[in-house]
C-alpha cells in the first residue's frame, strides 16, 4: 500500500501542528503507524491522498450515519453557504433544529446549540451546578465527555490511548469536584452518593459507553441511575453525543426507556458540521443566560451552515425509520463474523454490539465494564487494525473506540467486509 503522500504531509504537519494532528487519536500512535491523510470520501468509501480507498467504519467518529457527502445534506450546506455563512444573530434554522431536537428527545423541553460535544457537556454540567447549587459531579471511569478541565479525569477515548487519562495542566482545585464511579457497578455510585450526600450536582454518563470500546449498560443500570439521582436530588445527564440519533431517532433514552434530566448531543445532529447541543427540563434550561444566571455563549453557536446540514440529516433519518434496522442488522452480521472467525482460529476475541455500534475486544473475557475492557491486548488490536487496513477496511486506530456502521454500508459492502475478516491471516489472530 503506497502511503508516500501521507508520509510527506505528516512529516510537514509535525513541524506546525502538535503531533501532526488536530485531535490525538488521529495520530494512529496506538496502532504503530503514521496516519493516513484523507483526500475525500463518498458514501462508505474514504480515499487517502495516495489514492488508496477503504470501507470506512470510523464515519468521522459517528457523524457519518448517512454516509459521506450525502447529496441532500451537501446541497443543504452549500445552499446555506451561498446565503451567508454566519451572522451572529438568530436565524429560523436554529428554531427549526431546536424544535426537531425537542420533539425527538424525550428529556428535551429546551435546548441550546453549541459547536462541539466538549462545549455542550461543559455547559450542561455548569447548568446542573447552577440549578442545584452544588459543586460535585460523578462521572464514570472510561467515559469520555470531551476535554474540558473538570472532565479530563480517568477519561476514555484518546485520553486512554495516548495521554494519561488525567491530563496535565488541570488544577487539582478543579478536578477535586469530579468524583469517579465504575460503569455498570451500582455499588460504586451508591457509595459516592452517600458519602457526598447533598453535595452532588449531577451524575454524567454515556448511556452506552463507547469510549472504552463499546460497553452497553447492564440491565437495570440506567434505571438505577435514574432512581438514585431522584433520591438524592442530583441531575441525571445523558451524554448522547455518540448514541443520540444513532441508537434510534430518540437516542439511548428512547431505546432503554429511561429519561434523564438533561441530554448532550453532537456528531450526527450536525451532519458532519461542527454542531452540538445540550438541553433538558425547562426549569433547568431557563437558568441559562440570558434567561437566567448560568452564563454560556458562542460566536458560531447555531451556525446557519451547520444547522442546515443538521436539519437535513435529521429529516432523512426521520423519513426513513427503516435505516435503523438496516444499520443494526449490518453491525450484527459483522459482529457475528468476527466471533465465528475468531472461534475457528481459536483466537480470544470478545465482540460487543448494540444497534450500529460495535467493538472487537482482543481479550477472552466478557467485556462488561472498564476493568475488563482495559485488559484487552492493544498490541493484538494494532495487528488486527493493520491487517484490516491492508484488506481495505478502515477501523478506529485504537482498541478503545467504536466501529460505526452507516446507511451507506450496503449488504454487498458488509459482505465484502466480512470476507476480509474471514481471510485475516493467522498471524493477525495470534497471541504473539
Ligand atoms: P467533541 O468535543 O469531540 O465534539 O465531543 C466530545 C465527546 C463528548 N461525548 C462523547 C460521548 C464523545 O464520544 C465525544 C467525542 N468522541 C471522540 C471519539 N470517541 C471524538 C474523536 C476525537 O477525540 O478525535
Amino acid at each position: 500500500m503506497n502511503t508516500e503522500q501521507s508520509e510527506q504531509l505528516f512529516a510537514q504537519s509535525l513541524k506546525k501542528i502538535p503531533g501532526g494532528v488536530n485531535s490525538p487519536v488521529r495520530a494512529f500512535r496506538a496502532v504503530g503507524r503514521n496516519p493516513l491523510f484523507i483526500k475525500n470520501a463518498k458514501g462508505c468509501q474514504i480515499t487517502d491522498v495516495d489514492g488508496n480507498s477503504y470501507i470506512d467504519y470510523v464515519c468521522s467518529w459517528g457523524p457519518g450515519i448517512l454516509g459521506h457527502a450525502h447529496p441532500a445534506v451537501t446541497e443543504a450546506a452549500v445552499r446555506a453557504c451561498r446565503e451567508g455563512m454566519t451572522f451572529g444573530a438568530p436565524t429560523e434554522k436554529e428554531l427549526i433544529l431546536a424544535e426537531m431536537l425537542c420533539e425527538a428527545v424525550p428529556s428535551m423541553d429546551k435546548v441550546r446549540l453549541v459547536n462541539s460535544g466538549t462545549e455542550a457537556v461543559m455547559s450542561a454540567v455548569r447548568a446542573a451546578r447552577g440549578y442545584t447549587g452544588r459543586d460535585y459531579i460523578i462521572k464514570f471511569q472510561g467515559n469520555y465527555h470531551g476535554h474540558s478541565d473538570g472532565l479530563l479525569v480517568r477519561a476514555g477515548s484518546g485520553a486512554l490511548t495516548t495521554a494519561a487519562p488525567d491530563s496535565s495542566g488541570v488544577p487539582e482545585g478543579i478536578i477535586k469536584y469530579t468524583l469517579v464511579a465504575d460503569y455498570n457497578r451500582e455499588e460504586s455510585v451508591k457509595e459516592l452518593m452517600e458519602q457526598y450526600e447533598g453535595k452532588i450536582a449531577a451524575v454524567l454518563v454515556e448511556p452506552v459507553a463507547a469510549n472504552m470500546g463499546v460497553v452497553p449498560p447492564e440491565d437495570g443500570f440506567l434505571p438505577f441511575l435514574r432512581s438514585i439521582t431522584e433520591q438524592y436530588g442530583a441531575v441525571l445527564i445523558f451524554d448522547e453525543v455518540i448514541t443520540g440519533f444513532r441508537l434510534g431517532y430518540g437516542g439511548a433514552q428512547e431505546y432503554f426507556g429511561v429519561t434523564p434530566d438533561m441530554t448532550v448531543l453532537g456528531k450526527i445532529i450536525g451532519g458532519g458540521m461542527p454542531l452540538a447541543a445540550y438541553g433538558g427540563k425547562k426549569e433547568i434550561m431557563d437558568l441559562v443566560s440570558p434567561a437566567g444566571s448560568v452564563y454560556q455563549a458562542g460566536t458560531l453557536s447555531g451556525n446557519p451552515v451547520a444547522t442546515a446540514a443538521g436539519i437535513e440529516t435529521l429529516k432523512q433519518l426521520k423519513a426513513h425509520p427503516e435505516y435503523y434496522q438496516q444499520i443494526g442488522e449490518a453491525a450484527e452480521k459483522i459482529a457475528e463474523t468476527l466471533r465465528q472467525t475468531a472461534k475457528e482460529k481459536k483466537y480470544p476475541l470478545w465482540v460487543n454490539q448494540i444497534g450500529s455500534l460495535l467493538c472487537a475486544f482482543h481479550t477472552e473475557n466478557p467485556v462488561r465494564d472498564f476493568e475488563s475492557a482495559f485488559r484487552s491486548d492493544t498490541k493484538a488490536y494494532a495487528r488486527y487494525f493493520n491487517r484490516m487496513l491492508e484488506g481495505g477496511v478502515y477501523l478506529a486506530p485504537s482498541q478503545f473506540e467504536a466501529m460505526f456502521v452507516s446507511v451507506a454500508h450496503t449488504p454487498e459492502i458488509v459482505e465484502q467486509t466480512c470476507q476480509v475478516i474471514r481471510e485475516l491471516k493467522e498471524e493477525c489472530f495470534t497471541n504473539a
